[in-house]
């Protein structure tokens, strides 16, 4: 695997764009300089996951940025992803570990130290925690206080980004809790120019970090 970097991860939402301008903001945020990139698709079919993440694919090989495909190991394999996430619903971290084999990239959710714990040993090597606020997003979630945040950096010697409703405004709240990165969906997605949201969030990441 290449050096992971997860400082400015951007995970996807494709609900409410065309094709056409879903991989635009991709690109956009490719060219504002995330780091990592998720694609996360909850209502398509297995065929239909395939072909977003091949093109999705096209677009971060060429910007050198490694693809994680949310949930799913049988798209990642298929598209020859860089890494998979998975919740604590999805397949074990030792199971998705067992199946990509140890080059490929494996994130795993923790909200607890116990959880962060276990898919450390199982071979995860990022955790998302959170979330931090309440998001917009679509997700099944619970909040996660950045106390518990600090206990999980702690805890494991892997890498932790933290999730959930941030964006440039609110981060200053993880100031000092160790994570290597934060992971955000709307605050790119849904920026009026991805691009620049890009810049200005990574601008506001490497400020809280000195
Ligand atoms: N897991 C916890 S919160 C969340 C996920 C996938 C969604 C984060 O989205 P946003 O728009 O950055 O709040
Ligand atoms: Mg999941």
């Amino acid at each position: 695997m290449k050096k992971l970097d997860t400082t400015m991860y951007f995970i996807t939402d494709s609900t409410n764009y065309s094709e056409e301008e879903f991989l635009f903001r991709v690109e956009e945020a490719c060219k504002g300089g995330v780091t990592l990139i998720q694609l996360r698709e909850k209502e398509r079919t297995t065929r239909e996951y395939i072909t977003l993440a091949e093109k999705v694919h096209e677009i971060t090989k060429r910007y050198d940025i490694p693809l994680i495909i949310d949930d799913r190991v049988d798209v990642a394999l298929a598209v020859n992803a860089e890494g998979v996430h998975v919740g604590q619903s999805d397949m074990p971290v030792s199971i998705a570990r067992q199946l990509m084999g140890d080059e490929k990239i494996i994130g795993a959710t923790a909200k607890t130290v116990p959880q962060a714990v276990e898919a450390y040993e199982q071979g995860a090597d990022y955790l998302g925690v959170g979330a931090i606020y309440p998001t917009t997003t679509k997700v099944r979630t619970v909040l996660t206080s950045v106390d518990t945040l600090k206990d999980i950096v702690k805890a494991v010697p892997i890498k932790v980004n933290a999730i959930g409703g941030l964006n440039k405004d609110n981060i200053y709240i993880l100031k000092d809790s160790g994570i290597d990165g934060i992971c955000v969906v709307s605050a790119i997605m849904k920026a009026e120019n991805p691009r620049v949201a890009t810049e200005l969030l990574k601008e506001a990441f490497y400020e809280l970090q000195s």
